[in-house]
This record gives C-alpha cells, structure tokens and sequence, in this order.
C-alpha cells in the first residue's frame, strides 16, 4: 500500500515536472516572434519568379500548400531553365523523365518519379496525395494516372541549345556515374556537360510557412541531364529531397541526389532542427554528414539544403561555393541569399 501510493507519488511528480519542462519550452518559444509567412527557394535566378507566385496565396492568407504548388509550376513551365519541366534537358536516350514531390501539415506527401511528356508534374504528385491510397507513382503508371485526371500528353520541346548541346554529348556519349576521387576521376555530370554550359543545378525546391503557421514543400526537376533512362534522384523522394513536419519545420535539397539519398538528407534536417539547432546550423549538419559518408565519391558534387523552421526563422548551406537562393516575407522581396559552404 505505503509503495503503491510511493510509486503514484513518484509519477505524479514526474509527471509534473514533465509538464513543467513542456510549459518552460512552450513559455520560451512563444517569447519569440513567429515570423510569417515565409517562402524560400533554391537557385536565386529561378526562383525569384517561383516566389512571386507563392508570395501572392501567402499574402492573400493561403495555405502554403498551395502557395509551394503554384510557385514550383512557375519553373516547370518556363523555357530557359535546363533541368525544371518539359523544356529540361534529356537522358541518355534523348527522353525528358520528370520528377517531384509535394509534403503538406498533415504529414500527407505525393510523388511521382520518371514521368514522361507531361508539364506539372507537381500538380500530379499533389493530386497521387489527394487522390490515392499511395504516396508515389512512377513511369506509365504516373502517367496514365496523370492522363485519367485530364493532364494531355505533351511533346519533348528541346531548345536548340539543348538539342546541340545532347547531339555532342552523344558523339562520345561520355558517361561516369562512378568516380573515385582518388583516382582523379570526375563526378556524375561527365564534362562535356559541365564545359558546355547546358548544364545548372535547375532543381527548384520551395519550402513555405503561411499567416496560420503551417509548413509544406514542394520539389520539381528532370534530375541530371544525360542520366541513365529510369534514373531517379532525391527529389521525388519524401526524407531526401523534401520533408515537412508541421511541429518542427521543413527542408529541401538540390545537386547531386545520389549524395542526399545516401543521408535522407532532408528529413535528417528536419531531426536536427527537431534537437534545436536553427536551420541553418541543421543545414550544415546535413552537409558535414554528406561529405564525412562519401569521401571517396564525392568528386566535385554539389549539395544544398534550404530549411525552416515552426518560427519562421529560415537558413541554407552547400558543400561548396555557389548555391544561392531568393527570400520572401513581410519584411524582404526575394531577398538573394549566397548559401555559406564548407569545401
Ligand atoms: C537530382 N537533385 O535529380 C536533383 C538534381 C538537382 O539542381 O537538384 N539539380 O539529383
């Protein structure tokens, strides 16, 4: 009897101070101003006109869900850019397979993967998360899915500059998805396509927090040009390219997907900002983590990670010099920020 009241004595009292601990952290997060809403997208140049789009529902106090759908359509339909919709640059067999993935607050996520001749594919994925049972369509299975819901087939439209660029490719068809940095060898992206200036990290990820405080992302791209035909990158990947979670904040990746799917880069984002760390140090955590794993086969490759957090507060980092990306709030009109790297 004197051990049973002891015991409920014990866990009332643990209970107590668990709740006290909680109200301490709740106490301590709402000094802090929540900044909203906020979105942010890789890649500066492409991403200034993605925000517009997303700045205009979050203004209008739309859901940022939305707000991340409607701006990464933006890049999927321009023509200039190299790697974001149909305009993007081909595999190895001169085919254009699409990526993407969308995450809301609900901790729904779509996906579809090496989609073939359709224009939104983030609006596929957003519908494969509203529509079905599942997370992820591929192929002609997505497409055919995409069809049945009134997206039309659309043809490849290569840029000259892109049709040149492939037909030299093809000439020596130089491909090396494996390198050894040791032994001198190059990264994924043969140097034909580097030198040849077809080639920019296009990728466009968007991570969003709207007036209410609710997180969501999205991720669209043709992955690497001159892939191997049925090659999938990080980006499609919920916890690589993309994760949300409402209670803690969202990230997003871009460059090499074979280095983010080795680390579920995003979603280990997301964890170390769940331990406290702001978004920018969890970043950089990730990064620190990318090239600890792959010493060998890191080469030359690029990574960057944006993310946010519950307060709004927003950060990047790359493993190298270069990765910029554009900022909206209340305060800043695509303000351009050069991500800090680390090699
Ligand atoms: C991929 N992460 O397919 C994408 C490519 C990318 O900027 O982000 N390019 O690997």
């Amino acid at each position: 009897m004197e051990s049973n009241s002891r015991r409920k004595f014990i866990r009332t009292i643990g209970l107590g101070s668990a709740f006290l601990a909680l109200k301490g952290q709740v106490y301590a997060a709402s000094k802090k101003t929540v900044q909203k809403p906020v979105v942010l997208a890789t890649w500066y140049n492409q991403a200034t006109r993605a925000n517009e789009a997303a700045w205009k529902v979050l203004s209008e106090q739309g859901r940022a869900l939305d707000a991340v759908e409607q701006g990464v359509r933006v890049t999927e339909s321009e023509t200039e850019n190299c790697c974001v919709g149909l305009n993007a640059m081909p595999d190895r067999d001169g085919i254009v397979t699409l990526d993407a993935c969308i995450m809301d607050e609900f901790n729904n996520c779509g996906s579809v993967a090496a989609i073939e001749q359709i224009d939104h594919p983030i609006s596929v994925a957003r519908l494969i998360m509203e529509k079905t049972p599942h997370v992820m369509l591929v192929g002609a299975g997505a497409q055919q899915f995409a069809v049945a819901n009134g997206f039309k087939l659309k043809g490849l439209k290569l840029t000259p500059g892109q049709e040149a660029a492939y037909k030299a490719w093809r000439e020596k068809s130089h491909y090396e998805p494996v390198k050894n940095i040791e032994k001198g060898e190059h990264g994924p992206f043969a140097p034909e396509i580097m030198e040849s200036g077809e080639y920019n990290h296009d990728t466009i990820g968007m991570i969003a927090i709207d007036s209410k405080g609710n997180l969501s992302g999205a991720c669209t791209t043709s992955g690497m040009a001159y892939k191997m035909h049925g090659r999938v990158g990080d980006s499609p990947i919920i916890g690589a390219g993309l994760f949300v979670d409402n209670e803690v904040g969202a990230a997003v990746a871009t460059g090499v997907g074979e280095e983010v799917i080795r680390i579920c880069g995003s979603h280990l984002v997301v964890e170390f900002m769940r331990q406290g760390l702001s978004p920018e140090v969890a970043c950089r955590k990730a990064v620190e983590r990318i090239i600890k794993k792959s010493p060998k086969n890191l080469g030359d490759s690029q990574v960057g990670f944006l993310a946010i957090n519950k307060m709004g507060e927003y950060g990047g980092y790359a493993i190298r010099e270069g990765f910029d990306y554009a900022v909206c709030t209340s305060q800043l009109h695509n303000q351009k920020v050069n991500a800090k790297f680390l090699l």
